[in-house]
This record gives structure tokens, sequence and C-alpha cells, in this order.
């Protein structure tokens, strides 16, 4: 791999550009149910457990199979959580739309070097499409959305993280070779997923995931830094940096 160029970066969204898991996304899903006058109520204990399937419909479902056994399922479930999970959307596009989520330090910094540098950006995320452009346009505005050649999300693959298929789809629209890209996740799905992919995968832990296994990781940081705020590196080598920079990058990818 060493004598390839880096040509393009491939992020998740959850967990990586942004911490939308327990303010956002688990916030929403509890404003769903309730609108709905069900009684389900995911804490921020219960949500780590069910952060282990991605996908909301998928995860509706892991919690009823494994922590609501008793719930009395009507016939047309799968209709339901169609419903629940549109809500959840609504819900959630709606907090992003009051600027209730930040992105992580150093992701636009990073993006805009990236960006003067020439390289390539895509989205790879199990997170449906609209909660990407909400928070993208929420953060970095309206025009940022077209920064990215590839917005990968959501049901577009049949088989979520950790699957491999949305990397393998995102390279494949690129027409990039996966040697030639670097992926940014956040999770143990996320790493299975980019791994599957074959990319080199740099991984900027959170609250959820600073347990998960990043065995073969390019690097692990607690977030990619900023010049006055640099970053923890928790496994690899930072080769001397103090925060996540094309040189950086450069040599990780090289490495
Ligand atoms: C993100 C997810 C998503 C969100 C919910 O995983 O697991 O399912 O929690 O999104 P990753 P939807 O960061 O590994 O891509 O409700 O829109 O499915
Ligand atoms: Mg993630």
């Amino acid at each position: 791999m060493g004598k390839t160029m880096l040509k393009a970066l491939i992020f998740d969204v959850d967990g990586t550009l942004a911490d939308t898991e327990k303010d956002g996304h688990r916030v929403a899903f509890n404003a769903a149910f309730k609108e709905a006058g069900l009684d389900w109520e995911w804490s921020v204990e219960l949500y780590d457990k069910l952060l282990a399937v991605t996908g909301g419909k998928e995860r509706m479902k892991h919690y009823l199979d494994n922590f609501n056994t008793e719930y009395q399922r009507p016939d047309n479930l799968q209709e339901m959580i169609v419903e629940l999970h549109k809500s959840k959307t609504r819900h959630y596009t709606e907090l992003l739309s009051k600027g209730a989520i930040p992105l992580r330090p150093g992701v636009e910094r990073l993006m805009n070097e990236a960006r003067d540098a020439g390289l390539r950006l895509a989205i790879a995320t199990t997170t449906t499409p609209e909660n990407v452009t909400a928070l993208l346009e929420h953060t970095l505005g309206k025009a940022s959305i077209d920064w990215f050649e590839v917005i990968a999300a959501g049901d577009i693959v049949p088989a979520k993280k950790p699957a491999p298929d949305i990397y393998d789809y995102a390279l494949k629209e690129m027409k990039l070779d996966a040697a030639d890209c670097l992926a940014f996740e956040d999770s143990e799905n996320g790493i299975k997923s980019s791994h599957g992919a074959e990319l080199k995968t740099i991984i900027t832990v959170n609250g959820y995931t600073t347990s998960h296994d990043f065995t073969g990781a390019a690097i692990v940081l607690d977030n990619m830094g900023e010049p006055d705020q640099p970053f923890n590196v928790i496994a690899g080598d930072a080769h001397g940096q103090t925060y996540v920079n094309l040189d950086l990058l450069k040599r990780l990818h090289s490495a």
C-alpha cells in the first residue's frame, strides 16, 4: 500500500463528525415513542446496549426482541416501526435545526484543509440521508452538502454496518480503490465495516465507544484536536503531531 497516493477521505457521521447519539438520536426516539402513546423509554445506559445494532429501525426491533419482550406486538409491527422511525427522523432533524449538536473538535478545520489540498470527500453512514444533510446544513452551512462527492447513507445498502457494504458502495461510486483512501470512524461496528472494505481507519472515540475493540486502527484518538487543543493518543503513533492534519494523514496512510 506504501506507494499509493492519498486521494480521498471517507467519514462516518454519528459519533465521528458529531456526538449525535446520547442527546440527539436517543432523545428523538423517546419523543417518537411518547408521541405514539408508547411507554418505551430509552435511558442513557440502555441506549449503550441498543447501539450494538446500527440503524434506527433495526435498533427498535433489537429493543423489542431483547429488552421489551413483554410488549404485545401488533400484526403490522414492521409498518409500525417504519412510522415510528419517520417520526423519530422528524424529531431528530428538528433538534439539529435548533443547533442542538455541534461538530466535534477539529472536524471542520480538517475538512477545510482537505478541500484546500484537493482531497475528495465522502460520507459512509447507516443513518438516514435526511439526518446527514440536516447535520451538515446546521453546522457547516447548506453549501457544505456539495463538499461530499458521495453521501452513502441509510437503506441505500440493505446490510448496514458492521457489514462493509456502505463503504464498498462509496468506493464504487467514486471509482476509487480502498488503498487510495482513509476512513474515519468512532465505533467497533464502524471499524468492522471500514476494515471489511479494506480501508485504513482513523478512530476518534466518544463516551459510548471508549471500551470498544479498535484492533488494527491506523490510530485511536480521543478527538481530532485543534492547534490550541491537542488530542490524546489512545493507541498508535501520532508522528509528533498534536492534532489531525494532512501531514499526519499522509504519514498514517503510507505507514
Ligand atoms: C449510526 C447509527 C444510526 C443512528 C440512527 O451508526 O447507528 O443508526 O443511531 O440513525 P454509524 P437512523 O455511526 O456506525 O453509521 O435512525 O436514521 O437509522
Ligand atoms: Mg459512528
